[in-house]
């Protein structure tokens, strides 16, 4: 079955909403396969945003990102990647569909709530990055 890593980032982590956007995948098939409450040192987040390194907008990134505790969660179903990514929603939330976590609880381009893997192979990278496969079930 697909798997796919998302994170609820410290943004919706200080807003109190981690359930609300659990139950929003629960809802739409995905099950849990693996989740915890983490924090990223600066190291971590910028391995995990490499990708963006060039980008003008990495360092804010990475300072919002270990900015405080983040919810990291393996999805799993039919199609988890692009099912995930259909409900987060737009990557500004002033441009996300209505009904999509985005567009409900987040409140600007860098402070948007959720990350999800974008490919089948980056998602397995990106399990592999916060989890063992003792940890996924
Ligand atoms: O995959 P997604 O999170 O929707 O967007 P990406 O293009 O991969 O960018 C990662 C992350 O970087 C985004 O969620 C917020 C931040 N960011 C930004 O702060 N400003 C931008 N113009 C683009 C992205
Ligand atoms: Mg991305």
């Amino acid at each position: 079955m697909e798997q796919t890593l998302s994170i609820i980032k410290p943004d919706a982590v200080a807003k109190n909403v981690v359930g609300q956007i659990l139950a929003r995948f629960e809802a739409a098939g995905l099950r849990i396969a693996a989740t915890k409450k983490t924090r990223l040192s600066r190291v971590d987040a910028e391995a995990f945003y490499a990708i963006h390194a060039e980008r003008p907008f990495f360092k804010d990134l990475v300072d919002f990102m270990i900015s405080g505790p983040v919810v990291v969660t393996v999805l799993e179903g039919e199609n988890a990647m692009a099912k995930n990514r259909e409900l987060m929603g737009a990557t500004n939330p002033a441009e996300a569909e209505p009904g999509t976590i985005r567009a409900d609880f987040a409140e600007s381009i860098d402070a948007n709530a959720v990350h999800g893997s974008d490919s089948i192979e980056n998602a397995i990278n990106e399990i592999n990055f916060f989890f063992a496969q003792r940890e996924i079930h």
